[in-house]
């Protein structure tokens, strides 16, 4: 078995991306003894999107030392940087070739991030998914942990598994996603009608996992909610107390059941204020972890260790791919 998964470094690490991704990969870790792990910082996706030089590389150096921080264990998972493994291109270029416009075209975070856009939309952010697809099945990956948001493209990399195996005869598993219960979509404090996103402007809306621990309890208790009193979980007419309860739940791993009847008596004000303390306590964790890491020559050294890892395995899969398709000559 194997397990695959990444993070694009576009901005800043968010609550969003730990408590939907990175404490999900951390618990995968732990609990699948005999599977062989692979996290990335998926630095050729940021690009997608204008990136300014020297804040993508300090963003791909962040990644790697908050997924160690956050509990990700370099002795257990490889972690590697996506450029630096060539054959991700390689097979990038060889999907695209397997993928039609129209169905790339239909892609719903295509659709939004160009509808975001105000300068002109890269060709690259509509051949996002056939890349992402290669992430996968270059490894032969049975196990994407991801968002509900990326559900899409991982059917996407489903399907063009299966279309190659169609053509060229068996080459690439079929890679499962697995798509945590709760903290699913954590959503933006400051219109729950939207994901918190690194990538978002409106910073209030946005906890960052490197903010200043006071900032992020302020962000907490001025999160958007309802003029009601009641600590419900009610998605439709409560989606920021929704939101919040999600987040409680996350980070203490109680049943949202259990959070309402606890806070039955309580109100907002009271509510936030421990939910503030609550992340905050979890976010002092992984900082000073960070802090320790960021500029040592460890986190070098896994990223070596993690980029020979991926090479060996890549390299070993883009010969047979190419082989299958017959580019250059036989090897
Ligand atoms: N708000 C979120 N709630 C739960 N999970 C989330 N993820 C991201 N935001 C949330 C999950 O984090 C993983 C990494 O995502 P990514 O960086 O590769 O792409 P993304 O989903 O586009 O993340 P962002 O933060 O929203 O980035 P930008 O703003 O650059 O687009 C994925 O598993 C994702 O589901």
């Amino acid at each position: 078995m194997r397990l695959i998964s990444g993070i694009k470094p576009s901005g800043s690490l968010t609550l969003g991306n730990y408590l939907g991704a990175i404490k999900n990969f951390v618990k995968l870790q732990d609990e699948l003894k005999d599977t062989d792990i692979l996290i990335f910082i998926a630095d050729l996706h940021a690009i997608t999107i204008p990136q300014d030089k020297v804040n993508l590389r300090k963003n791909i150096k962040d990644i790697a030392a908050l997924y160690i921080a956050c509990g990700l264990d370099p002795n257990r998972t490889h972690i590697f940087i996506q450029s630096e493994v060539p054959a991700h291109n390689q097979l990038g270029w060889i999907m695209e070739c397997n993928s039609y416009i129209g169905e790339l075209e239909r892609m719903t975070q295509f659709k939004d991030k160009k509808a975001k856009q105000v300068q002109g939309v890269s060709a690259g952010l509509l051949t996002y998914p056939p890349l992402m697809a290669a992430d996968i099945l270059l490894y032969d990956a049975n196990l994407v942990p991801v968002g509900i948001d990326q559900k899409q493209h991982l059917e996407m990399a489903r399907n063009l598994a299966e279309r190659f195996n169609h053509i060229y005869g068996d080459t690439f598993v079929v890679p499962e996603p697995y798509i945590p219960k709760t903290g699913e979509k954590i959503k933006s404090l400051s219109d729950p009608s939207k994901k918190m996103s690194k990538s978002d402007d409106d910073e209030k809306g946005c906890i960052c996992l490197l903010d200043d621990l006071n900032i992020i309890k302020k962000k907490i208790k001025s999160a958007v909610t309802d003029s009601d009193t009641k600590i419900k979980y009610d998605l439709t007419n409560k989606p920021g107390i929704s939101n919040l309860l999600t987040i409680y739940s996350c980070i203490t791993g109680m049943a949202i059941k259990d959070i309402e009847a606890k806070y039955i008596d309580s109100n907002y004000a009271q509510f936030k204020a421990d939910l503030a303390e609550l992340v905050a306590n979890e976010i002092k964790g992984i900082q000073d972890k960070y802090n320790d890491l960021i500029k040592s020559k460890e986190l070098d050294a896994i990223l070596d260790a993690g980029k020979d890892y991926a090479n060996y395995l890549a390299n070993r899969k883009i010969t047979k791919i190419y082989n299958k398709v017959g580019l250059g000559r036989k090897r």
